[in-house]
């Protein structure tokens, strides 16, 4: 079987993964202990044994939990070089990371820390690695429309350093009409917009993600094959939908990999993308949720080539970067 040697070789872009998710057990030990915080878990295994999640809220809180130990511009460097390097080696060309500031500057944590320690990672990770690496600021939907203002007004002075704005945390109760104006906003600003929507949530979160935020990609958006018209839409206007099959699976949103619907969403004509979400907490870098999925689901080399060949289609990067690529 030379389809794992296949996925695992080649050309990629990731599109959907929080950086704060790629913090290893590992690395919140020793960032705890660097910076004198103190977490609720005695090791290293302890901490891995409470990743047992049942939907996205029980994911939420420990996630939230574990950035807690996260106060310097080095410790932001540090999970962000850590996360490059495992790109570099899954043949990771582009990425497009996730972070929450709101995480941060809630607990005293100022915006220029985060960003600049993670973009020092993307310059070194370009020099250094080869990988081009951009950032997407997350709003959380789960605080006001206020809040996410307030952050895009702290993140303003950084504008350069940032190349578009996103919607994460728990979905449901929390629709995209709630940043309708934050998002109107950052359009101005010639941000790219993406949103989390139809990962929990229902098909109308996706239309209103694309007809009220006007947004460019959809995070999930797995829910959308509950809606046949939904699904003309997102193929005739080519919306990429960032799909996270490890993800989905340890957050019970399909009861195993093989009932997973990244096939159907494929041969449907959408621009799925295979993606990572958060590899430290479900499981597995974008490789491992490549490999997984074609073994669970037996999905062709063809479909392979259409994943890597929609991870750069999709991505936010240059035409010029993109015209090599594509
Ligand atoms: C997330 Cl899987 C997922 N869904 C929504 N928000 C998130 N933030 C980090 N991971
Ligand atoms: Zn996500």
């Amino acid at each position: 079987d030379r389809m794992p040697e296949l996925l695992r070789t080649m050309p990629k872009a990731e599109l959907h993964m929080h950086i704060e998710g790629s913090l290893e057990p590992e690395l919140i030990f020793a960032l705890a202990q660097r910076n004198g915080v103190s977490i609720p878990y005695a090791s290293v295994e302890e901490l891995r044994s409470a990743y047992a999640f049942t939907n996205l809220q029980s994911f939420l809180d420990i996630y939230y939990a574990g950035a807690s130990v996260l106060l310097t511009e080095q410790d932001f460097y540090d999970m962000a070089w850590a996360y490059l390097q495992r790109a570099a080696a899954d043949h990771v060309l582009r990425t497009e990371m996730f972070f929450d500031p709101q995480t941060h500057t809630e607990r005293g944590v100022s915006m220029q820390t985060v960003v600049q320690g993670l973009h020092r990672a993307c310059v070194d990770a370009k020099a250094q690695l080869g990988v081009d690496a951009a950032l997407i600021l997350c709003f959380l939907r789960h605080l006001s429309e206020e809040s996410a203002f307030e952050t895009l007004e702290q993140a303003l002075p950084f504008r350069d350093l940032f190349i578009g704005v996103g919607l994460d945390s728990s979905e449901v109760g929390h629709p995209p009409e709630k940043f309708a104006r934050v998002f109107a906003r950052c359009r101005e600003l010639g941000l790219h917009l993406v949103a989390h929507a139809g990962e929990e949530g229902p098909p109308a979160y996706v239309w209103s993600a694309l007809d009220v935020l006007k947004v460019e990609r959809i995070d999930h958006g797995v829910q959308s094959i509950k809606d046949a018209a939904l699904m003309k839409r997102l193929a005739a206007d080519r919306i990429p939908l960032t799909v996270c099959p490890l993800s989905n699976l340890k957050l019970c949103v399909f009861p195993d990999l093989a009932q997973h619907n990244l096939g159907q969403l494929l041969d449907a004509g959408l621009v799925a993308t295979v993606n990572s979400d958060d590899p430290a907490y479900f499981g597995g870098y974008v490789n491992e949720n490549f490999t997984q999925t074609f073994a669970a689901t037996g999905l062709s080399a063809q479909h392979a080539w259409q994943l890597a060949r929609n991870s750069f289609e999709g991505s936010f990067a240059s035409a010029d970067a993109r015209r090599v690529w594509l």
